[in-house]
Formats: C-alpha cells, structure tokens, sequence
C-alpha cells in the first residue's frame, strides 16, 4: 500500500467491506486521483455495455469509480454499487464553469438514491491550481450544500496532478467512516 493512503486507511483495515464510491463528470480528475492513491493496481472493467468502471481494492477497502452523467439506461446499472457503500467522493473540476450546473445535477441524484441515504461525501474541487478556478465558497454555494441537512458533507480543495489536498479529505473520510460508518 502507498504512503498516502497507509496513514489514513490504517485504522479502517479488518471493520467489515468499506466500499467507496468516486464520481463526477468526465475529464474532473478522477483517474488521476485514483493513481496517486498508490492503493494497488488500478483495474479497468467494462462490466456491461459502454460503462467503464475503475476499481481498486486493498484487503477490506474498495475504490470503484465511474463518470456519471449520460443515458438513463446505464444510470440503472449503476446501482448494482450503491448497497454498502460508506463514502461518496465527488470530484469537481473547478475550472469548468460551464458544467458545475450539469455536476450539481448530477450530485443531486445520486443524492436522492435510497440506498446512498445519510452516505458520508466528500467533495474534491479538483483543480485548485487552474487560474480562475472557482473557489471553495463559490462551490459550496453553487451546489446549495448547506441544504444537506442529515448529510456529513466536506468540501476539500485539490490538485490532483501534484497530490494536493488528497491525504485531507480522505482523513475526513476515514474518521466520518470510523466514528459513525452509516448515519442514522
Ligand atoms: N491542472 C490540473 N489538471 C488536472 C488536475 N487533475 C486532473 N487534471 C487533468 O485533467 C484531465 C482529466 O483527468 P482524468 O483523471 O482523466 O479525469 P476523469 O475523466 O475524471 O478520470 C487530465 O488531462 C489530467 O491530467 C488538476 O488538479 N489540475
Ligand atoms: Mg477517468
């Protein structure tokens, strides 16, 4: 296991399956993200027609990770991921204004499945080192998250080509999933 997750996963190892999801538009930086992990050999799977899946997997802690948005007909096979699952991490590209409707949107869905009520989430705004990048605030207002009320949220800034900011919000993560693993 790679330096960055060992310090924070540690303490996650032998709890029972802790299965993360990780999401968020094309082209966010998600597959960057999951290489800096350093968590193990990232696999690639197309588990059915024209929806390519990413996973990495140490011991009891799973990765899966997938672009959302597109069709309804593959948003329904998404869902073969949600049972279980402790942590959302949503990854937005700061830098695309263009898209934080279509993101929030997105986010918002996936927020409204049953079986990912009260899930722990976790927001990358990934590409804090872009110029002009929308700022922390900017997209915590954006996305109305003061409107999660039951939810634990967190938004962390990153840069996920230079590592940054990973190690924080995953520390978030790993201690929402230790003290509580599912809210009431
Ligand atoms: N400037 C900058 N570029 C990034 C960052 N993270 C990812 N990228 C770039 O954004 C593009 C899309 O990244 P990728 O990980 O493939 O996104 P995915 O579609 O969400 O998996 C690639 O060219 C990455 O090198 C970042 O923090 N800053
Ligand atoms: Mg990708």
């Amino acid at each position: 296991m790679g330096n960055l997750l060992s310090s924070v996963w540690t303490r996650l190892l032998g709890r029972g399956d802790v299965r993360i999801l990780m999401v968020g538009l094309d082209n966010a930086g998600k597959t960057t993200i999951l290489y800096q992990l350093k968590f193990g050999q990232v696999i690639s799977s197309v588990p059915t027609i024209g929806f390519n899946v990413e996973t990495v997997k140490y011991k009891n802690i799973s990765f899966t990770v997938w672009d959302i948005g597109g069709q309804d007909k593959i948003r329904n096979l998404w869902r073969v991921y949600f049972p279980g699952s402790l942590g959302i991490i949503f990854v937005i590209d700061s830098s695309d204004k263009e898209r934080l409707d279509q993101a929030k949107t997105e986010l918002q869905r996936l927020l409204n499945e049953d079986q990912l009520e009260n899930v722990h989430l976790l927001i990358f705004a990934n590409k804090q080192d872009v110029e002009n990048a929308m700022s922390l605030t900017e997209i915590r207002e954006k996305l109305n998250l003061s409107a999660l009320a039951r939810r634990s949220w967190f938004v962390q800034g990153t840069c996920a080509t230079k590592g940054e900011g990973l190690t924080e919000g995953l520390d978030w993560l790993a201690n929402q999933i230790e003290n509580k693993p599912r809210l009431p």
